[in-house]
């Protein structure tokens, strides 16, 4: 079965397995892990960030950040379609009491005057903007960078208003590898940074929340009352470190097979995918009605050997990964254009 539901599938290759087995370890909650401090430090001086906090996923991590930066009855700006809107359970709302200020991006991407018309005035009828959040790349638009210029611009208008900046940098590694700008550039201007290492990178388990001191000591705090605190957690965190040190570069496969795939599709009848929207390892396309819904088409590439996944009625997604091979790819072609032909 060739599995490109996601990049989260990956597993840990037997190089990862024995860094893992051979961590030392300590009780993290007592602080004295000492892999997961290295994890930590590691990951925030990647991001150019005081601290770091090893949490058990990207959900926990981004819903951290909201409750470190809230309070309850404040605002929120974020994308329609991001991850913390969409696929974070109802988070924002059940832990933090926050309600959502979503923006109607394009691929994504939203721009710093609708961030200055979303910013509310300060006045007792309207609830307090206090946080923007960017998810860069962006899942639901397909795996997509949002420009950096256009962060500092939003950057700009958040500081004269005095709002916090979340980076959802889930896969931000994806646009460090596609752009060649270095973590750090992309993470300056937000107050706080979440990473994934569970995703293309390959590790199994975890993310890490990066910002100043006091930031990570508040989300610290939260951490242990969301029970996300850990104790010999070194063993997978070393899955986290082997994935930062060997397996970033590699990235660069998997935007290659994206970008070959969406070539391949765009050429099928009734299928619509912009290959030069396809900036990193996500592929989703746009399936004429007459084909069957999403769901269906799901199932019918399932049956031929292929896993991908409905995204909305018409869209499918396809998430490209370290554990595809080349003939893995050629043979995704060929269910593609058997059954979607
Ligand atoms: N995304 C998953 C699904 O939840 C959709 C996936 O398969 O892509 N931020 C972004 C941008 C994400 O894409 C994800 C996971 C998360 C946060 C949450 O990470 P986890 O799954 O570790 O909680």
């Amino acid at each position: 079965m060739i599995d490109l539901r996601s990049d989260t599938v990956t597993a840990p290759s037997r190089a990862m397995r024995t860094a893992m087995a051979e961590a030392a370890v300590g009780d993290d909650v007592f602080g004295e892990d000492p892999t997961v401090l290295e994890l930590q430090a590691e990951t925030a001086r990647l991001v150019g960030k005081a601290a770091g906090l090893y949490v058990p996923s990207g959900t926990m991590s981004n819903q951290l950040a909201i409750k470190s930066h809230t309070d309850p009855a404040d605002e929120m700006i974020c994308e329609a379609g991001a991850h913390i809107m969409n696929y974070e359970s109802g988070g924002p709302a059940f832990h933090s009491q926050v309600q959502l200020h979503p923006l109607q991006g394009n691929l994504g991407v939203f721009t710093a005057e609708q961030v200055e018309e979303a910013i509310r005035p300060r006045n007792v009828h309207q609830p307090p903007t206090r946080l923007i959040a960017i998810e860069n790349t962006h899942n639901r638009a397909g795996g997509t960078i949002f420009p950096l210029e256009e962060i500092h611009r939003i950057h700009d208008v958040a500081e004269r208003h005095g709002v916090q900046l979340h980076l959802d940098g889930a896969r931000l590694l994806n646009a460090v590898v596609a752009t060649g700008i270095p973590a750090h550039e992309w993470a300056e201007p937000f107050d706080s940074v979440s990473i994934c290492l569970s995703k293309g990178l390959g590790a199994p388990v975890g993310s890490v929340l990066c910002g100043s001191e006091t930031f990570i000591e508040r989300a610290h705090r939260y951490r242990k009352l969301f029970g996300g605190g850990m104790r010999q957690a070194g063993i997978i965190a070393a899955g986290g470190l082997y994935a930062l040190r060997h397996h970033v570069d590699d990235l660069r496969w998997d935007h290659e097979r994206a970008r070959r795939l969406a070539q391949t599709l765009n050429r099928l009848p009734g299928i619509e995918v912009n290959a030069d929207d396809v900036h990193t390892n996500i592929v989703i396309f746009d399936v004429d009605d007459q084909k069957g819904s999403g769901a269906e088409i799901e199932e019918r590439l399932k049956r031929a050997g292929l896993l991908c996944l409905a995204f909305a009625r018409h869209k499918i997604r396809l998430v490209t990964h370290r554990d595809l091979t080349d003939t893995d790819i050629d043979q995704a072609i060929q269910i593609f254009q058997k059954v979607l032909a």
